[in-house]
């Protein structure tokens, strides 16, 4: 299934009077602020999150799966269903590939597939947390980190092949993230299991293409329960820097412990430069990988207003980053659920926009403190949506994605296409 631009021009055109009179208000008020409100629109509109290919199926829990229906059964249907998000929402344009799962059979045709829907490839990731089929080695005790050479040179030998295959589709990175660890104490030599890491790492780094960047994910824990070899920022960053200039630290929002000052650690990284992708998603307690924004709102936007200040004054030349939902989608229609976490990250950013920067300084600089949390306030709790509307609106998406898609019956149409009990794969 496509959606043409007719359903989208049908769509726009019943909501325009109510947007244009929701969005002139709110233009109006922000001018009175100072905020250029035309520049808060382009940023917006240029800020485009990746998909990875395996969140566009039920992900499951340890205890069970249930099948949303419609799912892609292959490369191909992931791609497409990440162009009808794109479709709508003008802000899906690229896709973040997990490799085993999704092996392009035909490179060219899967990057023209992509093409035609404006879906570029984003970072590739790398997969030493599960074993596959005729591998000679298990990873069962670990991967890059593991006691055995062998075993640590197939763990290599894998993430170059990725490489290889992210080259072949145009990607420009990869992201590696490890389940290595210890689940009991004495189970690993703690210090030798990071320096084993480190090794392995600085050996994929000297295989990297000169275009190319290294994303190094941490998480403190799971599946691993009593310690993972990069557990923190900390860790990642020091194994960055040991690697080389091309090697960057990746933030997963699910990837800290309880509490954990997020936005602090986005400001020490960028402070360094060293700050590389991000991995949206929200959580109650854990890795719980819940639709972006709905359960912390708050702490995400406090983040995007590091990040845009980061952007804002670069002393350390911090790259571009590289955004992508990392989610699992159990309850909800993963398609449903990813048009709500693109809008939750649009909002943050566009609320972050309008953060008035030089009252704030002030402000902090007077050690006003109650000032402080009013200004930052202020910008969160502006209704920005006519700000997100008008730039999907200008790059040609709906104004309403979610009811388009409603409308429109796209996971009925899917589930006819594709039958009720399909499997994702890689699920
Ligand atoms: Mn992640």
């Amino acid at each position: 299934m496509r959606i043409e631009a007719s359903h989208i021009s049908e769509h726009n055109k019943r909501r325009l009077d109510e947007h244009r009179e929701t969005y002139g208000f709110l233009r109006q008020r922000l001018s009175k602020k100072g905020v250029r409100t035309e520049e808060a629109v382009k940023q917006l509109a240029a800020l485009q999150i990746a998909i990875p290919s395996w969140a566009l199926g039920a992900g499951g829990t340890r205890f069970g799966r249930f099948s949303i229906g419609g799912e892609p059964g292959n490369l191909e249907q992931k791609i497409d269903d990440i162009g009808l998000l794109h479709a709508l929402t003008r802000s899906a344009g690229a896709i973040s590939l997990h490799i085993p799962w999704d092996i392009p059979k035909d490179a060219q045709a899967v990057k023209e597939r992509a093409a035609s829907l404006g879906i570029a490839f984003d970072a590739v990731n790398s997969n030493t947390f599960q074993d596959q089929d005729g591998q000679a080695h298990s990873y069962k005790y670990g991967s890059l980190c593991h006691t055995d050479k062998a075993v640590r040179e197939q763990a290599v030998r894998h993430n170059l092949e990725v490489i290889e295959t992210g080259e072949a589709l145009g990607s420009k990175s990869i992201t590696v993230w490890l389940a290595d660890g210890a689940s009991f104490p004495g189970q690993n030599n703690l210090r030798g299991a990071l320096q084993r890491t480190m090794d392995s790492l600085k050996a994929i780094y000297g295989h990297l293409p000169a275009d190319w960047k290294m994303y190094i994910e941490y998480k403190p824990y799971e599946p691993n329960f009593y310690s993972t070899v990069i557990q923190d920022w900390g860790t990642s960053y020091l194994l960055a820097t040991e690697c080389g200039e091309r090697a960057y630290t990746l933030v997963d929002l699910g990837h800290h412990l309880p509490n954990t000052n997020i936005e602090q650690i986005v400001a020490t990284l960028m402070m360094k430069g060293k700050l590389g992708g991000f991995h949206f998603n929200d959580s109650k307690y854990g890795d719980d990988d819940l639709t972006v924004g709905s359960i912390k709102p708050y702490q995400l936007f406090l983040i995007f207003n590091e990040l845009v200040y980061g952007m804002n004054n670069n002393t350390a030349n911090n790259p571009t980053l590289a955004w992508m939902i990392d989610a699992s989608h159990n309850v909800k229609d993963p398609l449903e659920d990813l048009i709500q976490s693109l809008e939750a990250i649009r909002l943050a950013y566009a609320q972050a926009l309008l953060v008035d920067n030089r009252a704030l300084e002030e402000a902090q600089a007077g050690n006003d403190t109650t000032r402080a949390q009013e200004i930052l306030q202020d910008a969160f709790r502006t209704d920005v949506r006519p700000l997100l509307r008008e730039a999907r609106l200008q790059s040609g998406g709906a104004l309403d994605p979610l009811a388009l898609y409603r409308n429109l019956g796209v996971r009925r149409q899917l589930v006819r296409e594709r039958g009720e009990k399909t499997v994702a794969t890689g699920l």
